[in-house]
């Protein structure tokens, strides 16, 4: 991530729910909670950037700080983090907590379109490290959009198409991918919302493993994929009779060399999540994920496999792509079982490094450790 203007600033009063102000450079002070310590995530909104917050403080680990528009509104989430370590004993009185302000300047994460003569794939670079995706039926001009936490961006890319937006697929609820869908549906009426977790804002139509849909001539084949939360669904697009690869939306399932984290299920789970569904899709199809996370996990897989070519060429290749601000999504299903340690949980090399030989006990293992991994600066 491109940060510059470090600053120091203090955040205050977290507890759930509340929103609060952020200046920086400014002192606040909060009303004493006891959760303080537990699951922070907050999001900032400031003139369209996006902002990543550093806690600093004994049991403070990161968080992301993400806007969504102009205002200068804050809202804590405290949902998505449960891994956070409670605090020991009960804090009294007001308290500060101090922090390194590092802005990111996220107009450098262009938008990109993937185009194929069937279906054409908008990468809508959303927040700090978010991908929204605008999916579009070349034949019927309809489009579905993956994640629309910043709904007004959506609805210029459907604008600068031409196409009319009918569906949203939502692969799971936590706030940075769901967090848009009721401001979305206000400003467009009529939308279709799917998802797998009655979680998920303005929920529509709840879906399962297998439910099929349309998005004017594309098949969309739901996929449940417990794990990172328990409702999480990928969404698989085929064209009939097309030669060309699928599409598959992975949320915070699958990353590029990644996974998420296991918030809401087990290494089991997560198995059959990459390796049974998704693993099993057509080898060539392209795999759009959730968020732009491709260096950080290469960089771990090094770390558990120094030996892999495919990660040592993928790391230099996605260097190159950060570096000219594109964005390294999508790969595919194939290219996945050569670098992602996740997907290579059968492989001797990666065992070998957790210490395991069966698969599942590896996944739970690496993912344990990179939970806790500090990325190398290159
Ligand atoms: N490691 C993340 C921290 C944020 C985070 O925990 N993200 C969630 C998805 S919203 C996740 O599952 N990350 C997977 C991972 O850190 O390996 C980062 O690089 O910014
Ligand atoms: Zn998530
Ligand atoms: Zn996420």
């Amino acid at each position: 991530m491109h940060c510059s203007n470090s600053e120091m600033i203090s955040v205050l009063g977290a507890e759930p729910g509340r929103e609060l102000h952020i200046t920086r450079e400014t002192s606040l002070s909060r009303a004493g909670s006891e959760n303080m310590f537990f699951s922070l995530r907050v999001v900032l909104c400031m003139h369209g950037r996006a902002f990543d917050l550093l806690l600093e403080g004994e049991e403070l680990k990161r968080c992301s700080l993400a806007t969504d528009g102009n205002s200068e509104r804050v809202s804590y989430f405290m949902d998505a983090f449960s891994d956070f370590p409670a605090p020991k004993e009960r804090l009294a009185g007001p308290a500060q907590l101090r922090a390194v302000f590092l802005h990111t300047e996220h107009e450098q994460r262009k938008s990109t379109t993937v185009a194929q003569a069937d279906m054409k794939v908008e990468l809508l670079p959303a927040l700090t490290d978010n991908y929204m995706y605008l999916l579009i039926d070349e034949e019927t001009k309809e489009a579905a959009i993956v994640d629309p936490v910043q709904p007004q961006k959506v609805l210029d890319a459907v604008k600068k198409h031409g196409v009319k937006l009918t569906t949203v697929l939502t692969t799971h609820h936590h706030w940075d991918h769901a967090g848009g869908n009721e401001k979305l549906v206000k400003m467009e009426t009529g939308l279709r919302v799917y998802g797998g977790d009655s979680r998920v804002g303005a929920l529509t139509q709840k879906v399962s493993h297998l439910t099929s849909l349309k998005v004017g001539s594309l098949n969309v084949k739901c996929l449940c994929t417990p794990c990172h939360t328990s409702g999480h669904i990928c969404y698989y697009v085929t064209k009939p009779n097309s030669s060309e690869p699928p599409a598959v939306f992975t949320g915070d399932t699958l990353f590029v060399a990644g996974c998420g984290k296991f918030f809401e299920g087990t290494p089991e789970e997560m198995y059959r999540a990459l390796i049974e569904i998704l693993g099993s899709l057509e080898p060539a199809t392209r795999v759009y994920c959730g968020h732009e996370y491709t260096i950080n996990n290469l960089k771990f897989a090094r770390h558990v496999e120094p030996n892999n070519v495919a990660i040592q060429e993928k790391l230099a290749w996605a260097k190159a792509k950060y570096d000219s601000g594109e964005p390294t999504i999508p790969s595919t299903i194939a290219e996945e079982f050569t670098y992602n340690p996740f997907m290579r949980v059968r492989e001797k090399t990666v065992q070998q490094h957790a210490g395991e030989t069966d698969p599942i006990r590896t996944m739970g293992a690496i993912r344990r450790e990179k939970d806790n991994f500090r990325v190398p600066k290159d």
